[in-house]
Parts: C-alpha cells; structure tokens; sequence
C-alpha cells in the first residue's frame, strides 16, 4: 500500500488503531466499553444507557461532569487566545491561577509551576527537590525516596519512587539512587480499619533507618501520597505523616506530598495537607484542578524553596524545565472556572460532610461474598476482594464489567480492589446506589 493511500484508508477494522493505556487491549476490543456524553453524576454508552459515575472518570471529575461554567470558560478562551508560549511569555489567567492556587493551599505555599498531568508534576518536584540543595550548595543529596505501594505516575522518575512492581519491572534500570519506605498497609493490624487507621505511625520511622543507610547528606526528598489512591485507598494511619514531617526537619530532607488525587477537596479539604496539619515543601496536583476538562498538573512549592532557586545573575534562568503546554491558557480558563464552581458549591466542604455516608454505606459491605477488606477516607473508599486463586486481578476485571453492563455502574479496580470515588456532588441516593451496584456485581460473581 503506498503512503499516500494509507493516509486516506481506515483499517478494516476501525478499533485496531487504537492503543489503548492500561488495559488489556485484546480483551477490551471483545466488549468495548463506550461511552459517548456525559452530565452531572452520568455518562451515556452509545445507546443511550445510563452509568453512574462512581470514579469521577479517573478521579478528576470532582464537580461532576459537563458543568456549564467550565465549558463557556474555554469556549470562551479558545475564541480569545488558544495559545501563548509558555517560555520568556506568558498571559494573565496564568498568574491569576497562580495566586488562587496558592492561596488554596497550607501557608508558605505559595509558588506554582504549572505541567500538564500528575506524572509531568511528578518528575517536576522531584527535579525541582535536587535542584534546589544544588542551589543552596548541597549537591551531595542526590537520593530519592519513594513508598511501597505508592503510585506517581509513569514518568521515569515517577515509577522509580512509585512502588508498584509491573509498573516497574519491565522498564529497565529506573532512575539510580532511588529508595523505599515500606508500605503503611497490613491487613492484619488494620483490617476494616474506619478512616485513618490506628496502627501504622511508627512506619515513619523506617526513614530513620534510610538515613541511617545512606547518610542524610545524601539525601534529597522523600515523596509519599498523603492518602496512596491507585494502589487502593490507604489512608495514613493516625500521626503517620507527622513523624514523617519531623523526620525530614531534623535532617534536611525535603517533603512531597503527591497530592494529585488528594488535591481539590477529595479528602474534605482542599489539600490532604490541610485535612492532617502537615505542611510538605512541595505539593503535586493535577486531575482536579480543571475537573478533568483539560489536563493540568503543577507542583506548588515553599518560599524557601522557590528563594532558593532565586539567586545569580537576573537574566539566566533559574531552572532549567517546563512544557511547551505549561499554563495553557484553554487548562487555566478551565481551573479558574473550576476554582470558583468548588468555591461556590462548598464542595470541598460538601466531600467532608459525605464522608461518614460513604463510610456507613462501604462498610455495610462486610461479610459479602470475597471482602477482605474495607477502607475509606473523604470522599473515596476501597473494597479489598479475595483473588481467584492463580488469577491475580482476574475477579477484579470481571467486577468492573459487571458492573458497567450489568449494573450501569463505572467504578474503579485495581487488581481485586475495587475502589469508590463519586464526584464531590454525589448524593446520599447516588452513593447508596453506587455501593448496591457493586454489592450486586459481587454477589453476581459468586
Ligand atoms: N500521582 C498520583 C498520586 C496519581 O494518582 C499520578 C501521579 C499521575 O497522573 P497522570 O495525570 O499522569 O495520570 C496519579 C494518577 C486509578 C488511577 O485508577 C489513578 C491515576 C491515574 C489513572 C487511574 O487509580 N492516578
């Protein structure tokens, strides 16, 4: 076939062009799984069906979906500028989103580089944390340190620190220098655990013996998701990231909290750093920043940690990174409107009063068919189920068919964990309809 022809012909079959991520391609082409439009708490599958959204797509879509703000701000934006460079340039919405974003987050936080997804914000801070001691001097801490069971993103860095082993062991050598604390989940100290666990705190102490290890000269960050989201809703057990705040005090050790799941009002805050009182240097967050409507990341860092960056001559540039799309204008007409729906929907507010429905709803789940496990915090949940025994993730697949074609119902899996994380909207209806759904789906596989 010659190129020019090719250009023009679709492949016999249409889907095979497509590759699509994180997911099994062959099997999802059998019973594809479509959907077509979207709004509020729903989508709609090409024939008209509708399916609860019970994932808020992949946890971005906190405002629910299609909301009218957010789609005449960048229609709006898209007429009046699609694009400024965002090197030696740049537009006013972005300063704007600058200054809200700063003020959302803990005092002290008041500096934002903008990316275009959580895994960019990722490899962002943690070039940022090595910058920064270079900067002041100190280029011996060059050592990162990740969480088993943490997820970052899939960045080089990112599954380098993140602690899921297929999301690293087919990619080679990673970034060097990289280390890991254990994870804070056991299921025997914290089963059916109500929120943050009891059991866990002194966890943060395996830094101590890291810094023993490596010397904390050596040492750059430690970067952890304050609540781990893609490896099943662990929340930190109680006083966990507090020890671990005081560790990196006492030797220089710089705090990342990933918060791009965390971010805007998922655990009734706008940042999990505020829920628990702990203050990191650098925040990541993306997904909800724009409600999903366009991809946005960032990494909002200390003044300490920005002045640091800030010395030498004016004309050269202090750090040597950024995206052809940091700060997009259509992603920061997005976020702002975003901003002011979260704002004058309390929705932050509204996520930490659903919690305790969520909870009560989740945890009604005990005692069916294969649940190990139950956990929840604000506005996500996560039901651990027994795998089939030699087929790791094979219950947790068909749990998620089921309950899309069967239930109407889009949920999330990860492995045999199902997880639970409605748009900040949700309703006590939707959310006891969401955990019916997947109460049915259970009992459908038994
Ligand atoms: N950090 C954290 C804490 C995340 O949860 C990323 C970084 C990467 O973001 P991007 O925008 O590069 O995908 C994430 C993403 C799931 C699920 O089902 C979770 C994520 C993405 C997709 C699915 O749990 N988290």
């Amino acid at each position: 076939m010659l190129p020019a022809q090719k250009a023009h012909e679709p492949l016999p079959n249409a889907a095979d062009a497509y590759w699509l991520p994180f997911t099994p391609n062959r099997h999802f082409r059998k019973d594809p799984r479509l959907v077509v439009r979207a709004e509020g708490m729903y989508y709609f599958d090409p024939a008209g069906r509708r399916v609860l959204d019970a994932a808020s797509g992949l946890w971005c879509t906190n405002a629910g979906h299609t909301r009218r703000p957010i789609i005449e701000a960048i229609q709006r934006q898209a007429a009046e500028m699609d694009y400024a460079p965002a090197f030696q340039f740049a537009h006013p919405k972005v300063f704007e989103l600058a200054a809200r974003l700063a003020g959302l987050a803990p005092k002290g936080l008041d500096h934002v580089f903008f990316v275009n997804s959580g895994s960019e914000s990722v490899e962002t801070a943690l070039k940022i944390a090595l910058a920064y001691h270079r900067a002041r001097g100190d280029a011996g801490r060059v050592r990162l340190i990740g969480r088993e069971r943490g997820y970052h993103g899939v960045g080089f860095a990112g599954i380098a620190v993140g602690g899921i082993v297929t999301n690293r062991k087919f990619f080679g050598t990673l970034v060097a220098g990289v280390d890991h604390l254990p994870t804070t989940y056991d299921r025997a100290k914290q089963a059916f655990s109500r929120g943050e666990p009891e059991w866990g705190a002194h966890l943060a102490d395996e830094l101590e013996r890291l810094v023993a290890l490596h010397d904390a000269s050596t040492i750059a960050a430690v970067i952890v998701e304050p609540m781990a989201g893609s490896t099943g809703v662990i929340p930190p057990p109680q006083g966990y990231l507090q020890r671990l705040r005081s560790i990196c005090d006492k030797h220089g050790i710089l705090l990342i909290f990933d918060e791009v799941i965390t971010g805007f009002g998922r655990l009734g805050a706008p940042f999990a750093a505020e829920r628990y009182g702990v203050t990191p240097d650098l925040i990541t967050f993306a997904k909800g920043v724009t409600n999903g409507a366009v991809p946005m990341g960032g990494v909002i860092a200390s003044r300490g940690v920005y002045e640091a960056f800030m010395t030498g001559p004016e004309h050269v540039i202090e750090l040597f990174h950024g995206y052809t799309y940091s700060g997009h204008p259509l992603a920061c007409a997005a976020a702002l409107a975003t901003l002011d729906l979260y704002r004058d929907e309390g929705l932050f507010e509204r996520a930490g009063s659903m919690e305790k429905v969520l909870e009560d709803a989740v945890h009604a789940l005990k005692g069916a068919p294969f649940v190990l496990d139950i956990r929840n915090v604000g506005m996500a949940a996560a039901i651990d189920l027994e795998p089939i025994a030699g087929m790791p993730g094979k219950r947790g697949y068909e749990l998620l068919q089921r309950a899309f074609f069967d239930q109407n119902l889009m949920i999330r899996i990860a492995g045999d964990t199902i997880a639970i994380a409605p748009p900040l909207i949700a309703g006590e209806d939707e959310i006891a309809i969401a955990v019916g759904g997947v109460r049915k789906a259970i009992d459908a596989t038994a």
